[in-house]
């Protein structure tokens, strides 16, 4: 196998850059400094960890304009969502700059003596991270980690490896120590392999595809390994008949076609009252064509292509037999486009069930609110979703029936890095973000001091 990998620009198909494949014997390498610096790490004063953290921050918000190119350069991002994602990983890094002063233990009530826990850091952790949010997603497990007192090594995904080596470099450019923060580029079944199978890697993170979570899980498992997955999604877009559905069908492009629906949280399937549909569908139309895709440095652009060849071709496999209602445009020649597109589905077809992972919508009617709950619920996944009512008992009562982590009532949104974010079923294990994420990089420790004088 080459001992490098190209990497390629999605907008024009053209290769970027040659990145190192890392052995099992580099990898190994990056853990043994990692192991090192978490000892040193976890030793400082609890005030120390957060100013280098915060130093982090800093560092990342003066290279916001250089990280957001660049995720347009690998990834295809429109510019204006690659400054926001660039900005969000300082943001996440400067709000767990704040936990390592905050892990407090408890003291608990017994006879004889004084009993306390401590947050203890597990050591090194292995973060594998996908190619749909390179950035964002890699922050949501190194902030907290290195906040606890742990040492990361994060693989990024292939397709896109550039942001996450960057970051590396200005993690030791901000003052962290060698070997805390170690960047391994590779390919997922040796690198990231090696992250569950390496017995001073303790616990993983992984976001990617269920059917490779499942057997990270597996792997991790063996080892007694904690491991939190956030896994694949199809989650439900749903409109019943007294919701504002101008609003509701002006903002549904935006929750589906974002980053060209490469997005676990994606509304991927549009449920709409039966008294609503056609109304809906005439308001959807226009919302749909006037979505602007093309080249992502263009500041107007709000989406651009999809990652890869490869991955073109698994979105149009859907589309074989699909009844499609409208499309958006996309630019034509090179690049791996994709023009948006409105499917009419029916339940139990492939599109209604299955992660499309691309700018495709599939739309169905329901009969009421029962109804609607069930068809949510209709699928392996649970990761998110939104509801869209001006019936407050109505939200309240639906958003507790559908099984799904991160939901969200009149809006869309999924991601506030101080609010927990995870999925439920095959959509993953534990959570991320919110107030309790650097606790969750720790084992608790229990101790027992006898205070009787004899
Ligand atoms: O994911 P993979 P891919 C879904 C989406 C997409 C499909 C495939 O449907 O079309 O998955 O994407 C590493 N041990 N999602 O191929 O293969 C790999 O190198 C350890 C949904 O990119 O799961 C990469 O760094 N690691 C998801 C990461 O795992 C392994 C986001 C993800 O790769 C490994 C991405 C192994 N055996 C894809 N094999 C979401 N919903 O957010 C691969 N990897």
């Amino acid at each position: 196998m080459s001992a490098v990998f190209t990497v390629i620009n999605p907008a024009t198909a053209l290769p970027i850059r040659e990145i190192p494949r890392a052995s099992v014997d580099d990898t190994d390498a990056a853990i043994s400094r990692a192991v090192v610096a978490q000892r040193s790490w976890a030793a400082l004063p609890p005030v120390a960890r957060a100013d280098a953290l915060r130093s982090f921050a800093r560092v990342v918000e003066a290279h916001v304009e250089e990280l957001a190119q660049l995720e347009v350069l690998n990834s295809g991002h429109p510019i204006g969502s690659a400054r926001w994602e660039a900005s969000h990983v300082a943001q996440v890094l400067n709000f767990y700059a704040g936990a390592p002063e905050r892990l407090s233990g408890q003291q608990i009530p017994v006879a004889g003596g004084l009993d306390v826990t401590f947050h203890e850091p597990y050591g090194v952790v292995g973060i594998i991270v996908p190619w749909n949010f390179p950035m964002t997603i890699a922050s949501w497990g190194f902030a907290p980690a290195l906040a606890a007192g742990n040492a990361v090594v994060l693989k990024p995904a292939e397709l896109t490896p550039l942001t996450a080596l960057r970051l590396g470099e200005l993690a030791l450019h901000a003052g962290l120590p060698e070997g805390l923060f170690e960047v391994v580029t590779g390919s997922g079944s040796v690198v990231g392999q090696r992250f569950v199978s390496h017995p001073d890697v303790r616990k993983v993170v992984f976001t990617g595809s269920t059917s490779v979570g499942t057997d990270v899980a597996a792997g991790c498992a063996r080892e007694l390994k904690p491991v939190t997955l956030e896994l694949g999604g199809k989650s439900a877009n749903i409109v019943f008949a007294d919701a504002d559905l101008e609003k509701a069908a002006a903002s549904a492009p935006g929750a589906v076609f974002d980053n060209a629906g490469q997005d676990c949280c994606a509304r991927s399937r549009i449920l709409v009252e039966r008294s609503a549909y056609d109304r809906f569908l005439e308001l959807l139309e226009p919302a749909v064509q006037s979505w602007r895709v093309g080249d992502p440095a263009d500041e107007g652009t709000e989406m651009g292509p999809l990652i890869s060849a490869s991955h073109r071709s698994s979105v149009e496999g859907f589309l074989d037999g699909a009844n499609v209602a409208f499309r958006g445009s996309a630019p034509s020649g090179d690049g791996f486009w994709f023009a948006p597109t409105v499917v009419l589905a029916d339940r139990g077809d492939r599109l209604a069930r299955e992660e499309v992972f691309g700018p495709v919508v599939a739309v169905l009617p329901f009969d009421d609110e029962a109804d609607a709950i069930q068809l949510a619920n209709d699928t392996i996944y649970g990761l998110a979703g939104s509801i869209w009512t001006e019936n407050l008992g109505r939200a309240v009562r639906v958003s507790r029936g559908v099984k799904s982590g991160v939901l969200s009532v009149n809006s869309h949104s999924s991601v506030r890095y101080w609010t927990p974010f995870g999925g439920m079923k095959a959509s993953g294990l534990g959570r991320e973000l919110g107030p309790d994420a650097a606790e969750h990089f720790t084992e608790t420790k229990n101790v027992f001091f006898a205070t009787d004088a004899s």
